[in-house]
């Protein structure tokens, strides 16, 4: 028997919530399940169709990336009959709900660990990585590369009592699972089971899948993944799943074998490019030659976009706070193929930079002082009302930074050639100009011209033939652009939408 779930279609926009941060409905100062849940009105309002929850299972850390019980919400965060109300209140307003699966490790807490660091004999002793010092020595694999999301240099740790070592490739404190334990892969498919049918969530967001199997045998990394695919599609045929494969794009393409989505981070850093170089960095090459990679694995892929997530500075803090630049930025987000994730606060200017704490900062709810909603669980030092203008204020103000993302969300929904996910449809401009961004959204009938000005100064672009019949301006950033027939002048860091004429 199926738990109810939400309808079949994609969502167009998704949304990341760092759990601890968004909202409190109790006063403790942590952001809860039913926080979100009252939020949801918010979020449809926004036009957001999918959220995905950074982890929610009990885990001694803030962020919950260590898992001790994956059959349990963790009680910081509520309950689970709170977690199957947030599921049904998202569902009645056609919002998916993603979870945060986080498998590569477990916390040294969970029981599994704790019953195989205390024997060598216990049946669970194989669901982790043991080698002796010699061992690891002969095989060569004491020290690992640093990578963007592990600064741990020496992977193999102390278990003291213990002639052999443990895998942690994070820190001594998340033991990597070893799959080629049977068993281990048969505790996960219950977990699938429990989430999928039982508890009724849409999809998973797979943590750090690309470390499943460790550095010196990474070629069964996207094997691994495909294995899984297929075990997902078995308990709930179409479940979406979203990996985060943290990596070039020739990395990322194999793992579009197994998982429906993957993050896109080089284009994460690419816009970020464009952003503070002001040039236009060959994106739309760069993008179809992306495509190019991921549909020779699997020409359904979905290209997960995003401007930063919760492990990269904010994008308000790459801009330094110019939220003309963060109009920009959500104009390139919102108007590019794929489906884009927002991240929490983005859509209100947020700020935060490294360490990870910081970017993950509450969200600020109103102007007032005690704002009953927003969590306390860290003081913030980017995201203050200082320095991020309240939502209840930019929901007055139709130049507000929210504004821009809602009216655009909304445009992106209603244009076809923007909403198109699978088989992106993007094309070149005849425009030669490296200050600026331009591109086609192709469609058979409704086709859109998207022009975005790079300059910190308005700047008039020259229009070609094949340009001129785009006379219908489907959205722009304010101040309005100037459009003559062949040329149009872009404000500073404009953007400008272009239907053909009806
Ligand atoms: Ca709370
Ligand atoms: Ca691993």
């Amino acid at each position: 028997m199926n738990a109810p779930s939400a309808p079949v279609h994609l969502p167009r926009v998704c949304y990341e919530i760092f759990v601890r941060a968004f909202c409190d409905s109790n006063g403790d100062g942590i952001g809860d399940l039913n926080g979100i849940t009252s939020k949801l009105d918010y979020l449809q309002d926004l036009g957001i169709e999918a959220i995905w929850l950074t982890p929610i299972h009990p885990s001694p850390t803030y962020h919950k990336y260590d898992v001790t019980d994956y059959y349990a919400i963790e009680p910081e965060f509520g309950t689970m009959d709170d977690f199957k109300r947030l599921l049904a209140e998202a569902h009645r307003r056609n919002i998916h709900v993603y979870m945060d699966l986080v498998i590569n490790h477990t916390s040294t807490q969970h029981p599994w660990f704790r019953k195989a660091s205390a024997s060598t004999k216990n049946p669970h002793r194989m669901f982790y990585w043991w080698m002796t010092q010699q061992q690891i020595d002969a095989k060569g694999i004491g020290r690992r590369q640093l990578t963007a999301d592990s600064w741990e240099a020496n992977p193999w740790h102390d278990n003291p009592g213990d002639a052999e070592k443990y895998y942690g490739m994070f820190t001594h404190s998340m033991p990597d699972l070893n799959y080629d334990s049977p068993l281990l892969r048969y505790e996960v498919s219950k977990i699938l089971t429990f989430w999928l049918n039982k508890i009724g969530v849409d999809g998973f967001r797979l943590d750090a899948a690309r470390h499943i199997y460790p550095d010196w045998v990474k070629h069964r990394n996207p094997v691994f993944w495909e294995e899984f695919g297929k075990e997902v599609d078995r308990i709930k045929p179409g479940t979406y799943t979203v990996g985060e494969v943290w990596a070039p794009t020739e990395e990322v393409g194999p793992y579009f074998r197994g998982l429906k989505a993957n993050f896109h981070f080089d284009l994460s850093y690419h816009l970020q490019r464009i952003l503070y170089q002001g040039t236009h960095q060959d994106l739309v090459r760069k993008l179809l030659d992306d495509y190019a990679i991921f549909g020779r694995y699997n020409p359904d892929f979905i290209d997960a976009t995003m401007l930063t997530n919760h492990d990269q500075n904010r994008i308000g803090s790459v801009v330094e706070g110019n939220i003309a630049l963060m109009k920009l930025a959500a104009s390139m987000l919102l108007t590019l193929p794929g489906q884009p994730y927002m991240y929490y606060g983005e859509e209100i200017g947020m700020l935060g930079q490294k360490p990870d704490e910081r970017i993950r900062e509450p969200f600020i709810w109103t102007e007032d002082r005690d704002d009953p909603q927003r969590a306390l669980w860290i003081k913030p030092r980017y995201s203050r009302r200082a320095t991020v203008r309240p939502l209840s204020l930019q929901q007055q103000d139709p130049n507000s930074l929210y504004h821009h993302y809602k009216k655009l969300i909304a445009v992106r929904k209603a244009e076809p050639a923007l909403a198109q996910i699978h088989a992106p449809n993007l094309a070149e401009t005849p425009i030669d100009n490296d200050k600026v961004l331009a591109y086609f959204r192709p469609h058979p009938t409704q086709p859109v011209l998207i022009i975005h000005n790079l300059l910190d100064s308005p700047q008039t672009i020259m229009l070609s033939d094949t340009m001129e019949q785009y006379t219908r301006v489907i959205f722009q950033t304010l101040p309005a652009a100037i459009t003559d027939r062949d040329t149009i002048q872009l404000p500073t860091y404009g953007s400008i939408l272009l239907g053909l004429s009806f």
